[in-house]
């Protein structure tokens, strides 16, 4: 039987990597979307050694000819669309472009399938950014959307597009609303790899403290490895629908910060409340942590908590590795550069 043939756009980002890797171990001819101007780094692929089996083609979400010519050309069985701008903080200072990447670029593949290929099958990648500041405690596919920043406008016209499609044109397409999910490849941006690199740094290298924004929000935080399976399982099924997938727990980023400095053998006190909050190492009595204001958003999402009944009962996936190891995981990656 001939290879099944996927396209992952935003194959140079964590979950692309990841997915690639999912996808090779499942047989699968795995074709990647790298943008024009791109970071111009497969170093994901290449850590996960797999940059070879991947066919790397210029695939970018601003030109709809180039979108039309991927779609068309590629006879893909499935495609999961990562690609995005993806970090909520720069949102605000480029919500144009966010909206024409995140937003109008899942249009552009959506009409692609919909006139050159309506066989194929089409993950979008849908965040819980969407659900902004909830009254709901645990958030489902049942709880509604109010989305408080540009990233998360732009994923919820992304995810309404992905319904409309579905409904208007019968084209197999859905979301996944991930929770936050982490690893060893996350951009150095998210606040779970900020804080271990820079932790690691403090330790073993030049660094002698961190600023870090909202300590005290709260985050439903996953392995990536284990949520790239739930994208591919929503493809699998015989109807296309929209699944919540989330660890089930959630901490806050303090909380973050205390698991991780005891993995680096840190023993941190907190002091002062606000701007003036900061975390002593008991060791050195040194200043490791302080809060600083620019790393605080117009709008913040103060609680992510998720609740994955559907993912777990109808797709029969189980968030595998919980934030204990997570970290530790993460932790090692950072020491293993300094050995
Ligand atoms: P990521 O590491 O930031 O990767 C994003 C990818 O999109 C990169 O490969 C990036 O390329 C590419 N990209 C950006 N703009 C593009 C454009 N105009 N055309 C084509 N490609 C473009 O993100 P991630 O953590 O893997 O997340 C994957 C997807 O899931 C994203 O859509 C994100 O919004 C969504 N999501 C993530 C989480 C999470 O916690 N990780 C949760 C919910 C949803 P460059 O390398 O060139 O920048
Ligand atoms: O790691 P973050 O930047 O992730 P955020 O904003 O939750 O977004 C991530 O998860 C979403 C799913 O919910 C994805 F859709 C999105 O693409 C991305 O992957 O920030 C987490 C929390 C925030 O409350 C932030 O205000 O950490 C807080 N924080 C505190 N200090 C910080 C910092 N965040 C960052 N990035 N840097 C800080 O210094």
């Amino acid at each position: 039987m001939a290879k099944k043939r996927a396209l992952i756009t935003g194959i140079s980002g964590q979950d692309g990597a990841y997915l690639a890797q999912f996808l090779l171990n499942k047989g699968y001819s795995v074709f990647g979307g790298e943008r024009q101007n791109a970071s111009g780094s497969l170093w994901r692929l290449k850590y996960l050694g797999i940059e070879k089996k991947i066919k790397v083609i210029p695939l970018e979400l601003l030109e709809e000819n180039n979108v039309n010519d991927v779609v068309r050309n590629g006879k893909f069985d499935e495609i999961y669309n990562l690609a995005a701008q993806s970090f909520v903080a720069n949102s605000y200072a480029s919500p144009i472009f966010t909206s024409n990447v995140n937003a109008l670029g899942v249009t552009r593949l959506l009409e692609a399938i919909r006139h050159f290929s309506n066989k194929t099958k089409f993950y979008q990648a849908s965040t819980s950014e969407m659900y902004g500041n909830s009254n709901i405690k645990k958030q489902s596919e049942k709880t509604s959307f109010h989305p408080i920043s540009p990233y998360a406008v732009s994923k919820l016209y992304a995810h309404w597009m992905v319904n409309m499609y579905k409904d208007a044109y019968g084209l197999f397409c859905c979301s996944g609303i991930l929770f936050n999910h982490e690893s060893p490849l996350r951009g150095d941006e998210f606040v779970t790899k900020k804080i271990i690199s820079n932790l690691a740094k403090i330790k073993y290298g030049n660094l002698t403290k961190m600023g870090l924004g909202n300590i005290y929000s709260k985050r439903d935080w996953g392995f990536s490895k284990d949520y790239v399976e739930a994208m591919w399982k929503m493809l699998q099924k015989k109807k296309p629908e929209n699944y919540v997938i989330s660890s089930g727990k959630t901490y806050t980023v303090k909380e973050f910060v205390n698991k991780a400095a005891k993995n680096f053998g840190f023993n941190l006190s907190w002091t002062g409340v606000g701007l003036k909050e900061k975390a002593i190492d008991l060791n050195t009595n040194k200043v490791i942590i302080s809060i600083e204001k620019k790393y605080f958003r117009p709008t913040e999402v103060n609680s992510l908590f998720g609740d994955s009944t559907k993912a777990i009962k109808e797709l029969k996936w189980l968030p595998r590795t919980n934030l204990d190891k997570l970290i530790r995981i993460m932790c090692e990656y950072e020491k293993s550069k300094y050995n």
